[in-house]
């Protein structure tokens, strides 16, 4: 079914099961460094030159640090709540009950189900304090046994997760091939909704550490790393933690994600595509300020993935010929094998892991 995102609550129906309203924590008190971003309003994308304008804002935000705010992008705040609801009687769930949907994703390389805590080592003997549970997109051939609590708004979640990916990310992969003076479907199409990928929504719980543990850990939660893939989005998120350093040389800025906007990073294939031209965004998590530390940290994301019709190299742009960054690529490498390489590597503890495919790499995790 395809969905037009004119009006309020075309997500949440008026016979989906009921939730407990979900309530956010209180934002920090807390002074904090936020990085200063741009707001990307989607309303202007249907307007008489909107794409023109949004595609010259976006041009500018991926080249200098690939992260902006999106808003007017079609979702209400309860529908945005509700999600969050469903993630909170996921994470009420017992642990053994949680486990029981464990993922693979360490052999597979794809994010799909139960990502348990402590499958990472942030330091060594250190194991962290994150669990996801991710589910890939609504076609027959990725259905799989979920818990209740998720099959009870089976369809709610299936109306978000294509709603984020055909309203939302088609959006601005249009403005991307705009930009780099493509067919405006060009990236649309190696992102099919229908089409095999990984792209996942992520119910995602950060638990909260003592501050012996804190210290133990230099407050990492998640190391600096890049997204695999095109493009991350980030719901409102009141507990402080995520950070997000422009380049190599600046410092690590807070970023704050208000009611009402989504925070967006470019992925690495983002950079790769370009040749470099645009940055992937490099961000990590750290524990949250005094007031909110003692907090659990509950997030609902949703990752695009390149499906198997994009190959793994530099499109054949005339902005990027013009520029100098156009570089042919002899493979035929589909891109998911680079970004399942990229999620197995991030498993592992070494921490020089990288994955060299294609004549690109990237190192898992900075600092
Ligand atoms: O928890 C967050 O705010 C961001 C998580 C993140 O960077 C990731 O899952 O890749
Ligand atoms: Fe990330």
């Amino acid at each position: 079914m395809v969905l037009e995102a004119k009006s309020e609550n075309i997500i949440c129906e008026p016979t989906a099961p009921s939730l407990a309203p979900y309530v956010h924590p209180p934002q920090t008190k807390q002074q904090l460094t936020y990085a200063n971003l741009v707001t990307l309003d989607l309303e202007d994308f249907d307007q008489p030159g909107g794409k023109q304008k949004l595609a010259g804002q976006l041009r500018n935000v991926l080249t200098e640090g690939g992260f902006f705010y999106i808003t007017n992008f079609g979702l209400s705040e309860e529908e945005v709540n509700r999600q969050f609801a469903i993630a909170r009687d996921f994470y009420a769930l017992p642990y053994t009950e949680r486990a029981r949907y464990r993922g693979r994703m360490e052999e597979d390389g794809i994010y799909r189900g139960y990502r348990a805590l402590g499958s990472t080592e942030v330091r060594p003997g250190l194991w962290d304090n994150i669990e996801h549970y991710n589910v890939l997109k609504f076609l027959p051939q990725f259905e799989q046994s979920h818990p209740h609590v998720i099959r009870l708004h089976w369809d709610e979640i299936g109306r978000f997760h294509r709603h984020i990916h055909e309203h939302i990310a088609y959006k601005l992969l249009r403005l991307v091939a705009i930009i780099l003076e493509l067919p405006e479907d060009y990236l649309v199409n190696g992102h099919c909704y229908e089409s095999n990928c990984d792209s996942h929504m992520r119910y995602m719980m950060s638990r909260a550490r003592s501050p012996i543990e804190n210290e133990k850990y230099k407050d990492v939660y998640l190391r600096g790393h890049i997204d695999r893939g095109t493009l991350s989005f980030v719901f409102q998120q009141p507990v402080a933690g995520l950070q997000i350093k422009k380049d190599e040389s600046s410092a690590w800025e807070y970023v704050c994600i208000e009611p009402g906007k989504i925070l967006v990073n470019s992925a690495d294939l983002i950079e790769i595509m370009t040749n470099g031209y645009f940055k992937a965004g490099l961000h990590r998590v750290v524990t949250p300020p005094e007031d909110q530390s003692f907090r659990d940290r509950l997030g609902v994301l949703y990752f695009v993935r390149p499906s198997d019709l994009l190959t793994l190299g530099t499109v054949d742009s005339p902005l990027l010929r013009r520029l100098g960054y156009y570089r042919p690529s002899e493979n035929k490498i589909p891109a998911l094998e680079w970004t399942r390489e990229r999620v197995r590597t991030a498993f592992s503890s070494d921490p020089k892991s990288h994955v060299q495919m294609g004549g690109f790499s990237a190192t898992s995790f900075q600092e």
